[in-house]
C-alpha cells in the first residue's frame, strides 16, 4: 500500500467559479473582469459613462444599465470621493440586488415521482448536452433517471441523447425519426411510473424556423405530460446560449410568454460571451437561473450561486473555490 501523502491528495484543480471566472477574463477584456480601472476614482459623470459603456458591452441592456447606474449614483452620495474599494463594493451590491432574487436552485422533491423536468430551447442553445450534465447531477445525489428523447426531428439528436445515457448509465425513451415528440414523452412518463424512476429529462426539438409551430408542439407536449400528471412537467426549464447577448433576453421572453417557465440554465459562458447578459434576464424575468454552464463536460456545469458569479463577472478572486476532485 502507498501511504504517501502526495499519492493520498489529488491535485487542486481550480473550482468551477475559478474557472469561469478565468473564462469571462478570457473574453474580449472589455467587460467588469477586472475593476483595476476604477481604482483611485470617485463616481464623476466621466466614470459614470465609463461603467455605462462597460455594462453595455458586458450585454447587460439599456434598461438594466441604467436601474444600476441609479443605485450607484445613491450610495456614491455617502462614499468619500477616492474610495473605489467602497464603490467597488456598492457596483457588487447592485449586481447581487439583482441576481440573488434569482438564485433559486432545483430542489425534486421527494413525493412527486416521477419529477419531470421538460428542457426547451433553441436548436444549438445546449438542451441536449444540459440533460446529460443533469442526468450525472441527479445521479450523484442518488436519484434514480430516465432520458425522453422528444427531439425526434433529427435522428442524430436520439443518438446524441442515447450516448450521454450510455455515459450516465441511464435508460433512454426513443422513437423512429418523426414521431411525434408528445407520444415520446407520455410513453417515457408511463415507463418511468412503471419502474420507478424518480426523474424524467425530456429533451425537446428547437427549429427556429417556425417559432410558432415549435411553441405549438410544445403546448402538446406540456399538455400531454399533464394527462399522466396533472402536475407534469414539474419544471419547464429554458437552456440559453449566454453567448448570444441581447438575443438571448428575447427568446427568453418569447418561451416564458408561450409556455410559461419555470427555470433558466445558462450555457456557453466560456464561450465570449460577457456574462452580463443574465443581469438583464434577472432583472426583466420573474423566473429562477437554475444551473450555468462553462463547457461541454459533465462537470463543466453548476447550480447558479449568485454571490459566486457576481464575484466571477467582477473579477473578484474566492481562494476557496478550489476543487479536489
Ligand atoms: N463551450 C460550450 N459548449 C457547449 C456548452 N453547452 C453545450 N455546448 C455545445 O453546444 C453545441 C450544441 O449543444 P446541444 O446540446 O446539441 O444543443 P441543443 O441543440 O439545444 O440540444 C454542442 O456542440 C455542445 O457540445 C457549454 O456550456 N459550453
Ligand atoms: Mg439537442
Amino acid at each position: 500500500m502507498n501511504t504517501s501523502a502526495d499519492k493520498d491528495t489529488p491535485p487542486k484543480k481550480p473550482g468551477f467559479f475559478s474557472r469561469l471566472r478565468q473564462r469571462l477574463n478570457r473574453g474580449k477584456g472589455l467587460g467588469l473582469s477586472s475593476l483595476n480601472w476604477l481604482t483611485g476614482r470617485g463616481l464623476d459623470e466621466e466614470l459614470e459613462e465609463e461603467i455605462e459603456e462597460r455594462l453595455l458591452l458586458a450585454d447587460v441592456g439599456v434598461e438594466t444599465t441604467e436601474r444600476i447606474l441609479n443605485g450607484l449614483r445613491k450610495s456614491a452620495g455617502s462614499l468619500k470621493n477616492d474610495d473605489s474599494e467602497g464603490l467597488k463594493k456598492a457596483l457588487q451590491a447592485e449586481l447581487l440586488a439583482i441576481l440573488k432574487p434569482r438564485a433559486i436552485p432545483l430542489t425534486i422533491p421527494a413525493d412527486k415521482r416521477p419529477y419531470v423536468i421538460l428542457m426547451v430551447g433553441v436548436n444549438g442553445s445546449g438542451k441536449t448536452t444540459t440533460i446529460g450534465k443533469l442526468a450525472h447531477h441527479l445521479k450523484d445525489q442518488g436519484l434514480s433517471v430516465l432520458l425522453a428523447a422528444g427531439d425526434t426531428y433529427r435522428a442524430a439528436a436520439t443518438e446524441q441523447l442515447q450516448a450521454w445515457g450510455d455515459r450516465n448509465q441511464v435508460p433512454v425513451i426513443s422513437q423512429k425519426p418523426g414521431a411525434d415528440p408528445a407520444a415520446v414523452i407520455y410513453d417515457a412518463l408511463e415507463m418511468a411510473r412503471a419502474k420507478n424512476i424518480d426523474v424524467v429529462l425530456a429533451d425537446t426539438a428547437g427549429r427556429l424556423q417556425n417559432q410558432e409551430g415549435l411553441m405549438r408542439e410544445l403546448e402538446k407536449v406540456v399538455r400531454i405530460a399533464g394527462k399522466q400528471d396533472p402536475e407534469a412537467p414539474h419544471e419547464k426549464m429554458l437552456v440559453l446560449d449566454s453567448s448570444l447577448g441581447q438575443n438571448a433576453l428575447n427568446q427568453a421572453i418569447h418561451f416564458n410568454t408561450a409556455i410559461g417557465l419555470t427555470g433558466i440554465t445558462m450555457t456557453k459562458l466560456d464561450g465570449g460571451g460577457q456574462g452580463g447578459i443574465l443581469l438583464a434576464i434577472a432583472n426583466q424575468l420573474d423566473v429562477p437561473f437554475r444551473f450555468i454552464g462553462i463547457g461541454e463536460q459533465r462537470e463543466d456545469m453548476a447550480p447558479f450561486d449568485a454571490e459566486k458569479f457576481t464575484d466571477a463577472l467582477l473579477g473578484f478572486r474566492d481562494e476557496q473555490d478550489t476543487a479536489t476532485r
